[in-house]
């Protein structure tokens, strides 16, 4: 990025300028984002925080969607047999639009699959047969263009078999899962970062037939929204929402392994890094091989598009940051904290954040793809 847009963007947020809450509404006015009125933002958002970060909350209500579920809510798909004994996994995308509320008082026009950012964490096993019937309910063409082995006609491309899918328009995408690893999904319509950016995306998780040994699991999309439409992003997050992680540390339990599924999608900036405090990880990049690819890091930079498989453990109880180790992209909102305690803490643990033993057991089974048949 410019020094110029740099310096844009801290005046659009205002951080560590001292700006008003006011004077954030008004620019985001301005550049054409719906804001609320200054009172309200006056009660969503100041920048005298220690941490230097957002304050106030967005309610998953407001999005339909929540980051902390999205964490764990893998989507095995409509599972039944093929008649040659392979697995099916049939899935319905729909992309359309609609406002996110991606920080709090800050709303984005969001291209989505299935009125979600990111879409649906498909999730299925190496070998599998995977279907995708994609209908574009929106106002622009769109595609999915799945990463992995397949063949040019279901590549998601323009121009290149259906290529972009019209308004009103479906088209359905089939392929063999294959190679097993931490994988993406996202619209290749042109123009493709505007695309991207605005919200089509999602992670494609596909299992080795062995497995991976039992831990409890996360899917984290670092992603990032040029609210403005100046080039730039002015709001970073894990799962969409700037500093969730903050307001609500993630439960994880002292001494169990812990698997995060890491992708960046980010636009505009080419480089997104994953920096874990007081620790230590091994590092699958791609997650396409069984043994790690890096030992013992506390820090992995991923190009635009690029993901792997993180896994470690807390020695101690307490609360232990992870953030972008890119400072400007943590104070907007890349920043997140996980809350490890000791086992007979972890029901208090989930209660602090919403969530209950569905959340644990979603995470917690995930690696053990069952057949549901
Ligand atoms: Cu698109």
């Amino acid at each position: 990025m410019s020094d110029q847009s740099n310096l844009t963007r801290r005046k659009f947020i205002g951080i560590g300028l001292g700006a008003t809450a006011g004077l954030v509404g008004a620019g985001l006015v301005q550049q054409g984002a719906r804001a609320q009125d200054d009172d309200q933002h006056s009660n969503h958002m100041t920048m005298t925080h220690p941490m230097q970060m957002l304050m106030g909350k967005v309610d998953p209500a407001n999005n339909g969607f929540d980051p902390m579920q999205m964490l764990v809510d893998w989507d095995f798909g409509k599972v039944s047999q093929l008649p040659s004994g392979q697995t099916l996994r049939e899935y319905d995308f729909s992309a359309g639009e609609h406002e996110i509320e991606i920080a709090p008082g800050i709303f984005f026009p969001a291209w989505s699959y299935n009125g979600r950012v990111p879409g649906p964490s498909i999730r299925c096993t190496e070998g599998d047969r995977i279907r995708v019937n994609f209908s574009n309910f929106g106002t622009h063409p769109h595609t999915i263009h799945f990463h992995g082995f397949h063949t040019s006609e279901m590549d998601g491309v323009p121009g290149i078999g259906r290529g972009e899918i019209a308004p009103g328009e479906s088209f359905t995408y089939e392929f063999d899962a294959d190679p097993f690893g931490c994988h993406l999904y996202h619209c290749h319509a042109t123009p493709l970062k505007r695309h991207i950016h605005k919200g089509m995306y999602g992670a494609f998780i596909i299992d080795p037939k062995v497995g991976r040994p039992p831990a409890r699991e996360f899917m984290m999309m670092m992603n990032a929204f040029d609210t403005n439409f100046d080039g730039g992003n002015e709001i970073y997050a894990v799962n969409t929402v700037g500093h969730e992680f903050m307001h609500r540390p993630i439960p994880v339990k002292v001494g169990e392994t812990i698997r995060i599924y890491l992708i960046n999608i980010i636009e505009f900036d080419l480089i997104n890094s994953f920096h874990l405090h007081a620790n230590f990880f091994d590092y699958y990049d791609h997650g396409t091989t069984l043994q790690p690819t890096l030992h013992l890091v506390d820090t992995i930079m991923q190009a635009q598009g690029q993901r792997g498989i993180l896994e470690f453990k807390f020695r101690w109880p307490g609360q232990f940051m992870f953030h972008a180790h890119i400072s400007e992209f943590a104070e907007l909102g890349w920043m997140g904290l996980f809350n490890a305690v000791e086992p007979d803490k972890f029901a208090e643990a989930l209660a602090q954040v919403g969530v209950d033993d569905a959340w644990d057991k979603k995470g917690t089974s995930g690696s053990t793809v069952e057949v549901k048949l």
